[in-house]
């Protein structure tokens, strides 16, 4: 069985099924409407690292995957950290407005990715080979992979009231996302794009964005349904607070490398426990030197 059948058989749901084909013709590879869709995102993308595909999942497949993560929400695993946007330790004889010493409170909840049912609807989605593809093309790799990790593979975010999840770069190139709950206030997405680079930390910027510069920000609210790509290696970006309730984002981990997993001590950090896969990663990883 190739991987593709693979997946496929594993998936649940039919991609017609969990989607919204008509409008996202994502089974339909070649066509004309896939053309543009795929066009959308990477025009998004290509302008400011980020996409969003409103309504992409069907309603009822919505409501499921809102009922799966509600019912695991509580089994969240939850992190409380001061962080600067770079999740580095604080650095020696720079200044205190500097932003590798601006430090802010973050608190969520991070729903791992073996508490989904494999024959349930997020797992479905995850596993999607069609999505998969898109995934990679919107974003133009060759061939993308869904995360093998046991705990990281795919995550509920919970965001409780009046916690911000504060202005960061991610460790990882990008990031798709779909949301499942918001708020009426707050629960914006915030975002600066291009902001440093590969070469550039441009720290004078970033240090005008934490002090509140809105000049090239752009904010959007993900919704219930809404899948979002985005490259948050090199952008800039923060939740803020959400108000008179919870915000909930599933958040999909795809990798270039088939092979790629997280160490045991990689996983301690972040999740408190290591799974036995993570220890045969460090057994092959030592082996391997
Ligand atoms: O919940 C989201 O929409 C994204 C959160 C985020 O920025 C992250 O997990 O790095
Ligand atoms: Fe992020």
């Amino acid at each position: 069985m190739s991987e593709t059948e693979a997946q496929a058989a594993h998936a649940f749901f039919s991609t017609a099924e969990l989607f919204d084909v008509e409008t996202y013709p994502l089974d339909q590879p070649g066509s004309a409407g896939y053309n543009a869709m795929l066009e959308a995102a990477a025009e998004g993308l290509n302008n400011v690292n980020c996409a969003q595909l409103a309504d992409f999942v069907r309603p009822e497949v919505l409501s499921a995957m809102q009922a799966e993560a509600e019912g695991l929400a509580p089994e969240a695993v939850y992190h409380e950290a001061s962080l600067n946007p770079y999740f580095s330790q604080p650095p020696e004889g720079m200044p205190e407005d500097h932003p590798l010493n601006r430090f802010s409170p973050r608190r969520h909840g991070m729903v791992r990715g073996d508490k989904f049912a494999r024959g349930g609807v997020i797992w479905s989605v995850f596993q999607n080979p069609d999505l998969c593809r898109f995934v990679a093309e919107a974003l133009g790799y060759e061939k993308l992979y869904t995360y093998r990790d046991p705990y990281a593979c795919t995550n509920v975010n919970v965001q409780p009231e009046g916690c911000e999840f504060a202005w960061h770069f991610d460790n990882n190139d990008f990031t798709v996302s779909f949301g499942l709950k918001q708020t009426e206030d707050g629960g914006a997405f915030e975002y600066v794009p291009n902001l440093r680079s590969r070469e550039d930390e441009n720290y004078g910027e970033v240090q005008k964005v934490l002090d509140g510069d809105r000049s090239n920000l752009r904010s959007l609210k993900l919704r219930p349904g809404d899948l979002q790509l985005f490259r948050g290696g090199y952008t800039l970006h923060r939740v803020t607070a959400p108000k008179g309730g919870e915000r909930q984002s599933l958040l999909l981990s795809y990798v270039t490398d088939p092979d790629d997993i997280a160490t045991s001590d990689k996983a301690i950090r972040i999740w408190g426990e290591a799974h036995p896969d993570h220890y045969a990663r460090d057994r092959q990883l030592a082996e391997m030197n």
